[in-house]
């Protein structure tokens, strides 16, 4: 039988840390996901831009006023990935409240928390302790703490009030008496970051070029989930720890709220293999797009590569909102996306849903999950991983 050729590529398009190194053409990433060399980061942006969504949330805004968002946010998508909000129209004392829920969770005792831990879920809800997941694979784990919750259908005002059983995933709240704070916190966070996503989705279908309403009945039991994180400070020259390895995000749009809003610990992978650092001010999200997203437009949108790497001195908690079509959605180029000049982007052949997506991204990432997949097998030797069949460095 044929082996597959070893070759690996030694001109590396991206030679950031943290980036496993380029294989048969593709760039490794953690997760034992490989992706096109031009699908890995957007261009050479030096700064995070700042997107204000007036013009989405206010009711006077003009038809001129939105024309002209949509087309910053377009090349925010095309180009970096990533973009600050401002003007978005969240009162920020839910923020608050959802910070401070968190932090009443994570400093509960390490056995209150270890009752909900994520292992205990087939749908990867709940906590996970320092080094529970090691998402570069280069390095010794991940530094974080983290506890996800996710959909409650029958909280969701805007949505079908239902979603089919099997699309489920149960949450682990607390138990009684523990961190009383921290689900009404996540609910009100959750309702509120529903609401923004919705309306900014209306606008991403012009974005995108779909007929109007296209996304209206995609998003009736989204995928809305909470990951609540925490980073402790750690040494800048302890390059063996991290905070969240280098990975891109799996669903439609991630929102972020971060506990200081001037921490700077968030890094954003540019083309030149920078790592460039978002610059918040007060009451402002960082917003970016998932794999999901960049599988929609063939690639034409961009999934940046991002990590978390906490060398400020200060501890960090973030707060993403992962928002994703209905997990029953096929998950498919859109045809306005595919043509001579951009064909369709290789692995893309097959249709797949939004629940397998993020299922197998999941797998993937938590290699001591139950479920995981071989790509994650912890009895690889360290640093290495199995790329179509053949044992290589990387993750
Ligand atoms: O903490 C952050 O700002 C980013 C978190 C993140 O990238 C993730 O949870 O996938």
């Amino acid at each position: 039988m044929a082996q597959p050729t070893t070759t690996t590529t030694t001109t590396a398009k991206i030679e950031a840390e943290g980036i496993a190194g380029v294989f048969n053409g593709k760039l490794v990433l953690s997760q034992g996901m490989t992706r096109a060399l031009d699908s890995g980061t957007g261009g050479n942006f030096k700064a995070i831009p700042v997107v204000d969504l007036t013009a989405l949330i206010s009711e006077s805004a003009s038809e001129a006023d939105k024309a002209e968002l949509a087309v910053s946010l377009r090349e925010a998508c095309t180009n970096v990935g990533f973009f600050v909000i401002k003007n978005h129209g969240i009162d920020w004392t839910i923020v608050e409240e959802a910070f401070a829920g968190l932090k009443q969770f994570f400093d509960l005792p390490l056995e209150n928390k270890m009752k909900v831990h994520q292992s205990k879920s087939p749908s990867f809800m709940g906590y996970e302790e320092p080094y529970y997941t090691n998402v570069d694979r280069l390095k010794k784990g991940d530094l974080k703490e983290s506890m996800t919750t996710g959909y409650e259908p029958e909280l969701d005002p805007e949505g079908a009030g239902y979603q089919p059983e099997v699309l489920y995933r149960k949450n682990q709240w607390p138990e009684d008496g523990d961190a009383p704070r921290f689900q009404p916190a996540m609910r009100a966070y959750r309702a509120a970051c529903l609401a923004l996503m919705r309306k900014l989705v209306r606008l991403m279908g012009q974005v995108m070029g779909t007929p109007e309403g296209y996304f209206e009945n995609k998003f009736t039991y989204p995928v809305a989930g909470i990951r609540g994180l925490y980073y402790p400070p750690q040494a800048a020259d302890d390059s063996e720890s991290t905070g969240l390895g280098a990975h891109t995000d799996v669903q439609f749009l991630t929102m972020i709220a971060q506990d200081p809003f001037d921490i700077q610990s968030l890094e954003v992978l540019n083309a030149s293999g920078e790592w460039i650092r978002p610059k918040l001010e007060p009451h402002t999200f960082v917003v970016n797009l998932g794999d999901m997203m960049s599988r929609l437009t063939n690639n034409a949108f961009v999934s940046t590569v991002h990590r978390v790497r906490n060398i400020t001195g200060r501890p960090r908690w973030s707060l993403p909102f992962f928002f994703g079509l209905n997990n029953d959605e096929l998950v498919s180029p859109l045809p306005q996306f595919i043509s001579k000049d951009r064909p369709l982007s290789e692995g893309y052949e097959h249709g797949i849903t939004a629940y397998e997506h993020y299922n197998r991204r999941m797998q993937r990432a938590h290699h001591q999950h139950t479920t995981a997949v071989d790509k994650c097998d912890p009895t690889l030797p360290r640093g290495m991983t199995r790329i179509d069949g053949v044992l290589v460095p990387g993750m």
